[in-house]
Parts: structure tokens; C-alpha cells; sequence
């Protein structure tokens, strides 16, 4: 599909502060030198994690209406990447907006936003969690955490992992549907100032990963901040494994560029400081075959 600048539908909410969601993964694309077309699922003051009394207007009632007015203008995505869903309903009608949309050469993502250190998010239950299987089988590319991948699998949260098992839990869940699946946040079982990305691609059957050091604190939005660099860098070219790389790095610098000032950690990683990076060549590669 030929558009001149790629275009991305980006179905998440609107969180107005902490840096998550759509906060970053606007700039982080439009740096990438990619059209965000934001599809907004909620609109919330602040993230739900850290902040009490947050405000949160559920869009479900308007998404319909919304998608019918970009059906009628004929719009084409060379990607559509989904994460924060506001209802189980609107589970449904991403899978129908992923129908009605599709294209030839498209990169469909779906990021399972559910929870994080093995606790599902304020907003989720366990009926979002049955409905976000059905949506990842028909993603290309699904990019669950650790605490995600183990609610899609029905699994209890694991504090380490062994490699062997892990390479299962990936093929399940490549099994439900997806060609690529990417699982973050994996701990190191050999080291614990370790953290990595473990992704296969059904296609050729290989298994990568990227380690990178951790960073004792959980800065929100750092999923939304990997993904979006993934899905620019997969948009501009980049093999699985130097997208993978692309984002773990840029993730690494976000990290690092916040940890040194005594910052909110739920104010989210400064990447407004390094968004610049992101149209540095690669240079120093750390990708590994499993
Ligand atoms: O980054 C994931 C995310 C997105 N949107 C909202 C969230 C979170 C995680 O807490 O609360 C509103």
C-alpha cells in the first residue's frame, strides 16, 4: 500500500499526564517520520497506576461513530496498533475495525495492555482478559509483558522463568494466531540486574532476545514507549531483530536520562530529552539468536 509518509491508526487513550498512551506514542512516532492517526479509547486526567482519583471518560459510545466517518473518507493504514482498551466492548470493535480496515501488506499490532508485576490495572477484569485472547489472534505482532503473557496463558505470575519454558509460553501463544510474538520485561533467571525482550517470528521459526541492565524503578508508559519504536522502526525497514534492539535501547536511555534526577517515577521517563536518539542510525547492536 502506498501512502507517502506511513500511516498508523492508534487505538489507545488519551491519558493527559504521567506520559503514557497516546503522550508518547504520538511523538515517538511523528520523530520516526510516521502519520499517528489517533483512535482515542478513553480519555483519562492521569494514568491509573500511582494517581487516586483520576477522571475517566470511557469513549466506547463514540467509537462506532467515529470509525464509520473514517470508513466513508476511504482512509488506508499501512499499520493499525491497538493498546489501552477502555471497555470489553470495545474489544469487539477493534476486532471489527482490524476487519473493516485490513490491507494488503499491512502490520497489524496489538498490545495487550492488562497489568504489569503480576497485578492486572485498576480499570481491567478477568472478562477483559478472556476478550483480549480473542483480539491478539488476529494481530501480526502482539507485544505482551511478562504479566501479560501469563493472563493470556492462564498462567500464575512468574518472579523467574526458565529459558525453555519461556520458548513455550511464546509458542502458545503463537499458536492462538499471531506471527510475531514479543514478551518484555522478562526476568533474567541468571542475573537479577537483568531484564530482556524474548520474541519469535513463526515464519522463519527463531527465537531473539535482547537483555538490557535493570533499573530498580517502574516507570509507567515504558511499554507504550517500546512498542511505538518497534512498530516505527518495523515501518521503516528494520529486520525483527534490529527493531527489537532499536527499542530496548531507546526504552534503556529513557530509563537512564530519568533515573539520575530525583523524578516522580509516575510522572513516566523523560522522553522529550532523548527523542532525538530516535534518528540516530543503529550503531552498536546486542541482539542475541536463542
Ligand atoms: O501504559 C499503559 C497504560 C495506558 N493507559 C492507561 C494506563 C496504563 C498503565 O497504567 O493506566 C490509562
Amino acid at each position: 500500500m502506498k501512502n507517502i509518509i506511513p500511516r498508523i491508526a492508534a487505538i489507545h487513550d488519551l491519558s493527559g499526564f504521567g506520559r503514557c498512551s497516546l503522550t508518547v506514542i504520538i511523538p515517538i512516532l511523528s520523530a520516526m517520520g510516521m502519520q499517528v492517526c489517533p483512535l482515542p479509547t478513553a480519555v483519562l486526567s492521569t494514568h491509573t497506576g500511582e494517581f487516586e482519583n483520576y477522571k475517566f471518560i470511557d469513549l466506547t459510545e463514540h467509537m462506532e461513530e467515529y470509525i464509520a466517518h473514517w470508513k466513508s473518507l476511504d482512509i488506508k493504514f499501512n499499520s493499525i496498533y491497538s493498546g489501552f482498551l477502555g471497555s470489553s466492548r470495545q474489544i469487539s470493535i477493534v476486532a471489527d475495525f482490524i476487519n473493516e480496515f485490513h490491507q494488503p501488506d499491512q502490520l497489524v499490532v496489538v498490545d495487550p495492555v492488562l497489568g504489569d508485576d503480576g497485578e492486572l490495572y485498576a480499570t481491567f477484569d478477568h472478562k477483559m482478559v478472556n476478550k483480549m485472547g480473542e483480539l491478539v489472534k488476529l494481530a501480526d505482532i502482539i507485544t505482551p509483558n511478562i504479566t501479560e503473557a501469563a493472563l493470556l496463558l492462564n498462567e500464575p505470575y512468574p518472579e523467574s522463568i526458565q529459558q525453555e519454558e519461556l520458548k513455550s509460553w511464546i509458542l502458545r501463544l503463537a499458536d492462538q494466531g499471531p506471527k510475531t510474538v514479543i514478551i518484555t520485561s522478562v526476568p533474567e533467571s541468571l542475573s537479577k540486574n537483568k531484564t530482556a525482550v524474548v520474541a519469535y517470528n513463526s515464519s522463519d521459526k527463531r527465537f531473539w532476545k535482547v537483555s538490557c541492565d535493570y533499573i530498580p524503578a517502574n516507570y509507567p508508559g515504558t511499554g507504550d514507549v517500546f512498542t511505538s519504536v518497534l512498530v516505527g522502526s518495523l515501518l521503516q525497514g528494520d529486520s525483527l531483530p534490529i527493531a527489537l534492539d532499536r527499542a530496548v535501547q531507546f526504552v534503556s536511555i529513557a530509563i537512564r536520562s530519568t533515573f539520575g534526577y530525583q523524578y516522580p517515577v509516575r510522572e513516566g521517563v523523560l522522553i522529550e530529552r532523548v527523542l532525538q536518539n530516535l534518528k540516530a542510525p543503529v550503531t552498536l547492536s546486542s541482539y542475541e539468536i536463542l
